[in-house]
């Protein structure tokens, strides 16, 4: 009987602990730093109490572990996985066990930002055009739950974690959305982030779709290969994906497509990611029709930059879903007006210096809060006004009453983690908009 290691039971650990007890013949073990964690598992139906729980690394010694199924938010230098890799046992992943199990058409999805607009936007797509689709992964829907047979095309949002850990893992089609720096807090290095985002997309079975104006995917995929679907807003392409005026243009080989696609009023909806969905659908085979409608009817996720509220000539925009500052700097340079803008949180080990310029050119103000909030002020010289304020509550507060005194916008675009404050940027994001409601109707 193989001993299974789950290390984290948050919901990829507890998908996988489920999954290995509906297959049985294995013993599941798990593993949590957060007492908290264990007890919530312990109470989930069908799985707690049927796992044993490890107490410290030193439990490690009793079992001979086969497979550890480390928890995409663990670190590699955990010393529980450490120990086990050492001991001999084999990484496995939820991904790599979705792979070998789901008998669909599989579409990985990544980038520093912006992976799940073009995520959602895919799914779309192929559900327009008829297909039964799975929308999941880092997205927040756990993959393994989705292995019941019912889905013929799987959109895969996918993390550097995830990927990370499944050194095997091959999709259909691979996406590169853009590359920069996040999660040093958790990648050792900018390379080890970097080679985690691109290795998985020199082993995709069909095609790999990379927007190439990034100078990060550039950088990995300086010249084309047969495998590549090039895209670019810049330039025309003699194959591939561009943009002439109102269209979308797609070749490949003899096959050739033009999409309408009209900027939005809606910022944070980048031509890009529409770009970047469309070459999906049409390498896919979909029709420009279906592709067209499903650009129209899309509306990006919970978080994501979009006019929130709006008091006089003041519009307010929510980004929480901005966890790093490569996403802050598009969502201040895509707000057409200047604005206030709110930055703050659990910083992941990322230097703000990129966006100074961005800053003073283009903002009339910014409030920092949250637990790394003054460090990064600190570390910034900006000649517009800024002001530290510990709590975001307040910070929103503060942030909304410069706005309406300046009569500019204000962009809540924290460019860190919430965990400081909040379990998720889609807390963070319901408490702004309360805190701006309240505010703006009081
Ligand atoms: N834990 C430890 N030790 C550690 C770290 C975590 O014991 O050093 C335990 C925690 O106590 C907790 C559990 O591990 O009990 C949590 O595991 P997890 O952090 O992997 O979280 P999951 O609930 O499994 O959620 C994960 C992804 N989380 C992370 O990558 C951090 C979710 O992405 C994803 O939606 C979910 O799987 C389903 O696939 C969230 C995320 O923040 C949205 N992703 C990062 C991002 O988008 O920036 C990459």
């Amino acid at each position: 009987m193989g001993e299974y290691l789950i290390i984290g039971v948050g919901k990829t650990g507890t998908s996988v602990a489920r999954y290995l007890l509906r297959r049985g013949g294995v013993r599941v073990f798990l593993y949590d730093d957060d007492p908290h964690s264990i007890e919530r598992f312990q109470k989930e139906p069908g799985v707690g109490g049927r796992v044993e729980v490890l107490l410290n690394v030193e439990d490690l010694n009793k079992l001979k572990v086969r497979c550890v199924v480390p928890s995409p938010g663990v670190p590699p230098r955990h010393p529980v996985l450490t120990k086990a890799l050492d001991s001999g046992a084999e990484m496995l992943s939820d991904l790599v066990i979705f792979e070998r199990e789901f008998n669909g058409t599989i579409i990985g999805i990544t980038g520093t930002n912006g992976k799940t607009t073009v995520a959602g936007l895919t799914g779309d797509i192929f559900q327009r055009a008829g297909a039964k689709v799975f929308l999941g992964g880092n997205i927040g829907v756990p993959l393994l739950d989705a292995l019941d047979g019912k889905y013929e095309v799987a959109v895969l949002e996918l993390s550097s974690f995830q990927l990370y850990y499944s050194p095997t893992f091959r999709a259909h089609t691979g996406v590169l959305v853009n590359l920069d720096i996040d999660h040093l807090d958790w990648h050792p290095t900018v390379e080890h982030y970097h080679r985690s985002k691109v290795e998985w997309l020199h082993r995709v079975r069909m095609r790999r779709v990379l927007n190439v104006d990034d100078p990060g995917v550039l950088h990995y995929f300086p010249s084309s290969s047969s495998r590549d679907f090039r895209v670019s807003l810049m330039r025309t392409m003699e194959s591939g994906g561009w943009k002439e005026e109102n269209f979308l243009y797609f070749k490949n080989g003899t096959r050739f497509a033009r999409v309408t696609f009209s900027e939005r009023t809606l910022p944070g909806f980048y031509a890009v990611d529409a770009a970047l969905a469309a070459s999906v659908g049409f390498l896919h085979g979909i029709g420009k029709e279906i592709i067209e409608e499903a650009i129209v009817h899309f509306r990006p996720a919970e978080g994501r930059l979009r006019i929130v509220n709006r008091v006089g000539a003041v519009h307010i925009y929510d980004d929480s879903k901005a966890t790093n500052p490569h996403a802050t700097l598009h969502a201040i340079l895509a707000v057409p007006r200047k604005c206030v803008v709110m930055i703050g949180g659990l910083n992941k080990s990322l230097s703000f210096k990129p966006l100074e310029k961005a800053l003073n050119e283009h903002c009339a103000g910014v409030i920092f809060f949250g637990k790394d909030g003054r460090s990064i002020m600190e570390d910034l010289n900006l000649t517009i006004p800024s002001r530290y304020i510990p709590a975001m509550r307040d910070a929103v507060k503060e942030a909304l009453n410069l706005a309406r005194e300046l009569q500019v916008d204000l962009l809540f675009s924290p460019g860190c983690a919430s965990f400081d404050e909040f379990s998720s940027y889609l807390e963070r994001s319901r408490v702004f908009r309360e805190i701006v409601e309240a505010e703006i109707s009081a």
